[in-house]
């Protein structure tokens, strides 16, 4: 087979010093941090649909990148030059993950059984490429936002028709991913949601999302998926409103409707910002619920205010990331670039260097939380900060749930008014993270 990318080979480490443009300098798969080597840590996923599909076309022109791989756009050919590119691609970069949209693998056809017949053929090929390979799926979902029928919705759309239509999607998007091993099935509820409660019952389309992914959780074990479902919350965009708004929400609607044994979160860097958190923020949410599962790692431009999927460069991000991940224990998921190359940059070799700033970026992440849970002062703070409910009879009580509120009071009637807290000493420990961080300079 013709190699695609024929003036890129494959990106090695090089280590902090190189200026090889196409060489890792921090991301040394074999290097062992707290135990574990860096590629278990990082476990990174190509999302087809930016890599192999995404021309750079936004409302104000036409795409810049040539993604034809030799083929003509629309064809089977084509979707096969695709997964061609893709498994150069990913040897070439040490990428071991990739996540797919059935609509990425494959264009629509006229019916859904058409449509089912060339997925069958292209997940067929995709397993052969994954022979003697160590290239895996890590999730699959079903694109219910781009076709104009789901303009409503999918599981909240009006029209039951519009419904049965995402149930049929989902089947075979769920066949897909069981088929090809992956390790995850995403919900991204891109139009659940709504324009204005003028025309909406948002209970009845609450409903009916959850029955739709009840019918997906249980079809998905009767084929013999294990792995875990995903809601990957995101406020709006393309909705004013969406239902998965954020993490919170997300596992309040899990847990309502009895979903949260099979469900965790896929948090996206850029959805959490233009939820208004951090994203570090809705990893600890997931995390302290014990829902944490998968990372879309990505970032936003905070001046812009809406979705650009960029690739991560803001090593304090990824070190906050990171950390959470490190104190969750990992992930089951892994870390997915849901992001693309700017518009201007619309070369392969730019798609080669997007992906080593993203790992590397993510690398030092890694190093860098690791060093701070290593270094030990933030943690001792945080510890140290809560230490009256261990210090005292009234505090280790309220922890074990086996206090009163009169008992409570009766202490603050006893003690007089309580001394100020204590310090949050958020300037010293911004500074111990900057040491960290930058070390000698
Ligand atoms: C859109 C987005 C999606 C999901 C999968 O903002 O992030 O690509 O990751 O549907
Ligand atoms: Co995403």
């Amino acid at each position: 087979m013709a190699e695609i990318f024929q003036s890129l080979s494959k990106v090695h480490f090089e280590g902090a010093e190189s200026k090889n443009p196409l060489a890792f300098k921090y991301y040394n798969p074999d290097r062992v941090i707290l135990g574990k080597k860096m590629s278990e840590h990082l476990p990174f996923a190509m999302a087809w649909w930016h890599n192999l599909c995404a021309t750079g076309t936004d409302m104000f022109g036409p795409g810049t990148a040539d993604k034809s791989f030799g083929a003509e756009p629309g064809t089977m050919a084509h979707a096969r030059a695709k997964v061609d590119a893709g498994f150069e691609f990913m040897q070439k970069l040490g990428v071991r993950y990739f996540c797919f949209h059935d609509v990425d693998l494959v264009p629509e056809a006229a019916t859904i059984d058409q449509t089912n017949a060339r997925l069958d053929e292209i997940t067929d090929y995709i397993l052969e490429k994954m022979k003697g390979t160590d290239i895996r799926c890590l999730w699959g979902t079903a694109n219910m936002f781009s076709n104009p029928r789901f303009m409503n919705g999918a599981g909240s759309s009006n029209s039951v028709d519009v419904f049965c239509h995402a149930a049929a999607q989902i089947k075979k998007a769920l066949e897909c991913t069981v088929k090809l091993g992956g390790r995850g099935y995403v919900f991204w509820g891109g139009r659940e949601g709504y324009e204005t409660l003028m025309n909406t019952d948002m209970k009845f389309e609450q409903e009916n999302i959850a029955a739709l992914m009840r019918m997906a959780v249980e079809y998905g074990r009767s084929i013999g998926f294990t792995g875990d479902f995903y809601i990957e919350p995101k406020p709006k965009e393309p909705m004013k409103h969406q239902y998965d708004f954020d993490a919170a929400t997300a596992i309040g609607f899990l847990r309502y409707y009895g979903l949260d044994k099979d469900f965790k979160m896929n948090i996206e860097a850029n959805h959490a910002t233009l939820a208004g958190h951090t994203f570090q923020h809705d990893l600890r949410v997931s995390a302290v619920n014990g829902m944490l599962g998968s990372v879309d790692a990505n970032t936003g431009d905070l001046l812009l205010g809406w979705d650009t999927d960029e690739f991560p460069y803001n090593v304090y991000d990824t070190t906050l990331c990171m950390y959470e991940v490190l104190k969750a224990g990992g992930l089951t998921g892994g870390f997915n670039f849901d992001a693309k190359t700017r518009r201007s940059s619309y070369t392969f070799e730019d798609m080669f260097q997007a992906f080593v700033l993203g790992m590397d970026t993510f690398a030092l992440g890694l190093i860098k939380a690791a060093a701070i849970i290593e270094d030990g002062r933030v943690d001792e703070f945080v510890n140290n900060r809560y230490a009256s409910y261990r210090d005292t009879e009234i505090g280790r009580k309220i922890r074990a749930g086996q206090a009163s509120l009169s008992e409570c009071a009766a202490v603050a009637s006893q003690n007089g008014a309580p001394a100020l807290p204590g310090s949050g000493r958020q300037e010293y420990l911004e500074s111990v993270m900057n040491q960290i961080l930058f070390g000698q300079a």
